[in-house]
């Protein structure tokens, strides 16, 4: 459709967060992506409903109902890759369906890395691409005057002759001017999420947003084109004790793409924690390995000082040859010299790491298990992340290597839903080999002998013993027969086979 009357009698705006295909029962965190722009909505006088799928089992009901008040502007989807495209597909369908008027925008990472193939699906009137704090309330307020989406800075649409047109994004807003998100929004008390082990009453935020670093692999390559601002410490500190103040939180999970990239803000940010009257906790900020040497032994001190709990740091591989590849710019060697300086400290450091890259090998994903065994071993507070399976994104350096390799993008949008973060995108792999990625992906949420999310669940109880067995075969690379994943199959198979 495409909207061409003023509609000066509307002023909502519903914003839909779709399941991302990773939901632990107990580990949702409320969507920070559309909390955040439901201040600036308000500011330029429109109303903002967050609809989170995850949350409301009777979201069709609501969402209809909102669309039968005959006040809503637009509905807006937001969407990482992969299967939350799919649920976000659902909700434009009973959009659709409820009343054809209402334009359908789709925001989030999906729609600014993979424009022109989202734009040319039908249940897409626009795009908003990289940050919406801008965009968004310029198109409500563009439907609401206008009824046209022509020329609203960071939005995309297709133009008269049906080709994709995107006017460029709007400057960002220095998040120092930026309002908390509107936490209240949802119903926090659906959300006592304890994802990665996180206290059930953490919330999430965000105090910088982009990253310098060079990743090939990264989402940052394309939206934040390797920039990075940062909120000062001073106003984090005010934004922190504000969320205390409103909320009653005092943890807080930290979801920066890189929070520990400027050492100087770094070093004023633990001061201003320490000298606040509330004592924060927080949990889950990403740091690189890189970073990590950089800090002095003051600075690890103060860093603990400041409140900071455990920390996810990039490791991605356990051989030299895949870092490089990846320019990642740290070496094993500076990895296990990260992790002993860790060991020292109350931090507890949560390693990630991937693997199916199209140019590594098998022998080199034995490399990434052995290096995740040592890390426990060297530091028996180091929890490991079960292994991320690669999945290539448009826009990045990794995305034309796999190209160039045998990989063949998807067209559109509904191709887009069945990427997987727990199977081999990867055609270049054998049979064997692949099985043996996925293998390692499950296999991985046991080493440390805790496991974070549902990978392994089922076998919560046997986890100790679990995560013992599969450190020794990390150790000594013994992956040629792996009998859980036998008997896991075995268990599929049965359970799927017709009595
Ligand atoms: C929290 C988080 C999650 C949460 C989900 C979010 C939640 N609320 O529960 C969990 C942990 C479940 C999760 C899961 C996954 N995640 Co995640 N996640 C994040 C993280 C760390 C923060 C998201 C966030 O809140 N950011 C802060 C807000 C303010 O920024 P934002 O989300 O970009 O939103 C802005 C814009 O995008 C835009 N916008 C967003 N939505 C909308 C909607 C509309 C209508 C509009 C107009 C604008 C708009 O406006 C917002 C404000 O400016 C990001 C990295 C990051 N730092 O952003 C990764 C990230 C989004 N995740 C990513 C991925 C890939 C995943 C997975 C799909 C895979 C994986 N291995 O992690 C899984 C799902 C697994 C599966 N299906 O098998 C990628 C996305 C890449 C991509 N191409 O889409 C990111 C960028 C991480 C990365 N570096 O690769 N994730």
């Amino acid at each position: 459709m495409s909207p061409s009357s003023a509609h000066a009698d509307r002023d909502e705006v519903v914003l839909v967060y779709p399941p991302t295909g990773w939901e632990d029962p107990g580990a949702v965190l409320p969507p920070l992506s559309l909390l955040t722009l439901v201040p600036p909505l308000r500011e330029v006088g429109l109303r903002a409903t967050v609809l989170d799928v995850r949350k409301d089992p009777a979201w069709r009901r609501t969402l209809e109902d909102r669309i039968a008040t005959g006040r809503v502007l637009a509905v807006g989807i937001s969407s990482m890759t992969g299967p939350q495209i799919h649920g976000g597909l659902d909700a434009a369908r009973v959009t659709r369906a409820a009343d054809p008027s209402v334009p359908i925008v789709w925001g989030g990472v999906h729609a600014s890395l993979v424009q022109e193939s989202t734009l040319r699906h039908a249940l897409v009137d626009a795009i908003v691409v990289g940050e919406g704090d801008r965009s968004l309330p310029a198109l409500a307020c563009a439907l609401r005057d206008t009824g046209g989406l022509a020329a609203v800075p960071g939005v995309g649409v297709l133009d008269d002759s049906h080709r994709p047109h995107v006017e460029p994004e709007p400057p960002r807003t220095p998040l120092d001017e930026m309002a908390l998100p509107q936490y209240d929004a949802v119903d926090l008390t659906r959300y006592r999420s304890t994802l990665f082990g996180t206290p059930a009453t953490s919330l999430p935020f965000v105090t910088s947003r982009g990253c310098p670093y060079r990743c090939t692999y990264c989402y940052n390559r394309v939206f934040d084109k390797r920039r990075w601002r940062a909120m000062s410490a001073p106003r984090a500190r005010s934004a922190f004790e504000e969320i205390h103040q409103r909320y009653g939180a005092r943890d807080i999970f930290l979801l920066d793409d890189e929070f520990f990239i400027d050492i100087q803000r770094v070093r004023q940010f633990a001061e201003e924690m320490r000298s606040s009257t509330v004592e924060f906790r927080f949990h889950n900020a990403n740091c690189r390995v890189g970073e990590v040497l950089r800090f002095t032994a003051d600075d690890l001190s103060s860093i603990v000082a400041a409140g900071f709990r455990q920390m996810f740091v990039g490791v991605e591989s356990g051989n030299d040859e895949v870092l490089d590849r990846m320019e990642k710019d740290h070496t094993v060697a500076d990895v296990l010299e990260a992790n002993r300086r860790l060991a020292t400290t109350d931090l507890v450091p949560a390693y990630s790491f991937m693997a199916g890259l199209p140019f590594e090998r098998v022998d080199q994903v034995h490399d990434t298990l052995h290096l995740m065994e040592r890390l426990v071993r060297d530091n028996p507070n180091a929890r490991i992340l079960p292994l991320s399976i690669d999945s290539p994104f448009p826009g990045t350096p990794l995305f034309e290597t796999c190209l160039s390799m045998g990989f063949t993008a998807p067209e559109d949008l509904e191709g887009w839903t069945r990427v997987r973060y727990d199977r081999n995108n990867f055609p270049g792999f054998t049979a064997d080999d692949s099985r043996f990625i996925e293998d390692a992906h499950y296999l991985s949420g046991f080493l440390d002998g805790r496991t974070f999310r549902t990978v392994s669940m089922r076998f919560a109880a046997l986890r100790g013993w679990v995560g013992a067995v599969v450190r020794l075969r990390a150790r000594h690379r013994l992956w040629r027969v792996r009998p859980l994943m036998a008997l896991r199959r075995w268990l599929r198979q049965r359970s799927r086979a017709p009595s």
